[in-house]
C-alpha cells in the first residue's frame, strides 16, 4: 500500500513537471539584443493575452540591467550573456523598459496587441 501510493505520487509529480515544461516550451520567444548600450529592436510587437519568453542578450563588454516597472521585471545580464524573462499574459498596451546602467541610451518598449 505504501509503495503503491508513493508510485502514484511519483507518477503524478512527473506528469505535472512534464506539463510545466511543455507550457514553457510552447510560449512564443522574442529576442532583444543590447549593443552599444542600446536595445535592438527598441520596439517589439508581442501578442496580448499570452505568456511570452523574452530573451535578452547582452553583446556589450559591460553588465546591463534589464529593468521595467511596467512589466515588474528586473534582471542583471553579465557581458556576453543572455537571460530569459517570462512576461505576461499582457493586456494590450505599451510597456516600457530601460537598461538601468545606461538609461540615457538604453530604452525600449514592448507593444502588446
Ligand atoms: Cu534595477
Amino acid at each position: 500500500m505504501r509503495i503503491a501510493s508513493f508510485a502514484s505520487f511519483a507518477f503524478a509529480a512527473t506528469v505535472a513537471l512534464f506539463a510545466v515544461t511543455q507550457a514553457q516550451a510552447a510560449d512564443p520567444v522574442f529576442t532583444i539584443v543590447i549593443k552599444n548600450h542600446k536595445f535592438e529592436p527598441a520596439r517589439l510587437d508581442v501578442p496580448a493575452g499570452q505568456k511570452i519568453q523574452l530573451v535578452v542578450k547582452n553583446m556589450d563588454a559591460t553588465a546591463e540591467e534589464f529593468e521595467s516597472s511596467d512589466l515588474k521585471r528586473e534582471k542583471v545580464i553579465a557581458p556576453g550573456k543572455e537571460v530569459t524573462i517570462s512576461v505576461g499574459p499582457l493586456k494590450a498596451g505599451t510597456y516600457r523598459f530601460v537598461g538601468e546602467y545606461h538609461e540615457a541610451t538604453a530604452k525600449g518598449e514592448l507593444v502588446a496587441k
